[in-house]
């Protein structure tokens, strides 16, 4: 790892190499150097994923270049550890193939910033208003940001590739998921809302983050919102991904893979706190139609998710990374008790938003 670090232009000597974070998709490192040089993140990016690294590592300078000149622009403070900095190598590229044909980046650690793998209302309030302003301040960009995983929240999609798998049934584990494939499939239509409704013109695809699980951000000691991080994913998308996604991972009260499916419950302190935050920097841009399927929202990405899980699981663990057989299962379960719990609370989410919206 040493030798892939010296590709990259870094002040400071490497002293110390650890394993960072819970991502299910890449592997990270923190790398720490002697003296009080900066420290730093290590990726490598998982290119079986990822297939495109060019137009991966394109949207990431454009989407960093564009946040951090808005950040100048505004005359902000502390501009380093509010927008993430990659590390060039010797030929200017931020990203180093090695002889493996494996895919490395390196970015500069942001200090004294926190992750967390749960939250409590305050912090979910910063969260929404930090991805309503970071929706808003990617309207702008001018550059052009393709699809990463082309179709990465498209419903559709990922009910194509669930009957695929369920075809295949490759590895013998159909029989055992039956009962669940059904219930998903009894409730495909309805969530597939947001495909219809792009068709006929009337949901507009917007630069979203599409991975804004609770620990893809970073905190500062004031318990606001430093830094949005994990950017792989940012590509146009329809704005449910950022409202649905944070709200699928932060307002259940378990985690996403805990087996006590009984425990999951969805959370409404968490849901108003984070929707009035999200309302407050993105009701400007929002339109009727994207206000008004905001709980379905809440919905569908429990569901998409589950769908994701189960897919998965049926395929063998292709994709996630698992710590156990039946890892993806126990997460198939807990995502789609969490998707009933949404169900539940539609008319409740419906009218706090629009007592939110007339404050
Ligand atoms: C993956 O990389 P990570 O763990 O932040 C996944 C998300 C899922 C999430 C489920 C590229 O995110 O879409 O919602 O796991 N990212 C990709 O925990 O598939
Ligand atoms: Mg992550």
């Amino acid at each position: 790892m040493e030798e892939i670090i010296s590709q990259f232009k870094i002040a400071g000597k490497p002293a110390e190499i650890v394993p960072l974070g819970k991502g299910l998709i890449n592997d990270t490192f923190l790398v720490s150097t002697e003296g009080d040089c900066e420290n730093y993140v290590l990726q490598r990016i998982n290119n079986a994923i990822f297939t495109d690294v060019d137009l991966l590592q394109h949207n990431i300078e454009a989407v960093t270049r564009h946040l951090r000149a808005k950040l100048i622009a505004e005359g902000a403070d502390d501009i380093d550890r509010r927008v993430l900095r990659f590390v060039p190598t010797a030929e200017g590229k931020t990203y180093y193939r090695d002889a493996e044909g494996k895919y490395w980046r390196l970015s500069v650690f942001i200090p004294r910033a926190t992750t967390h793998e749960t939250v409590d209302p305050e912090h979910s309030y910063h969260a929404g208003r930090a991805f309503g302003q970071f929706e808003a301040s990617l309207v702008d960009i001018p550059d052009t940001l393709g699809e990463t995983i082309p179709d990465f929240h498209n419903m559709e999609l990922r009910m194509r590739q669930l009957r695929d798998a369920v075809k295949r049934d490759a590895v013998g584990r159909l029989a055992e998921v039956r009962p669940i494939v059904d219930t998903l499939e009894s409730h495909a239509d309805a969530m597939c809302l947001a495909e219809r409704l792009g068709r006929e013109g009337k949901l507009p695809k917007r630069i979203c983050h599409c991975d804004t699980k609770v620990n893809n951000m970073m905190f500062g000691e004031d318990g606001k919102v430093l830094c949005v991080i994990d950017l792989d994913t940012v590509m146009p998308s329809f704005v449910f991904s950022d409202y649905g996604d944070f709200l699928r991972t932060a307002a259940n009260t378990v985690a996403e893979d805990s087996p006590e499916t009984y425990k999951v419950a969805f959370r409404t302190d968490i849901f108003e706190a984070f929707t009035r935050g999200y309302l407050e920097s993105a009701r400007s841009f929002l339109t009727p139609a994207e206000i008004d399927n905001l709980p379905y929202a809440v919905s569908l990405f429990p569901f998409m998710q589950c769908v994701r899980f189960l897919t998965d699981y049926i395929n063998g663990d292709t994709y996630y990374k698992t710590a156990y057989a039946e890892h993806n299962l126990v997460r198939t379960r807990n995502q789609l008790r969490l998707f009933e719990c949404t169900q539940e609370q539609q008319t409740y989410m419906r009218r706090f938003i629009s007592t939110c919206l007339n404050d």
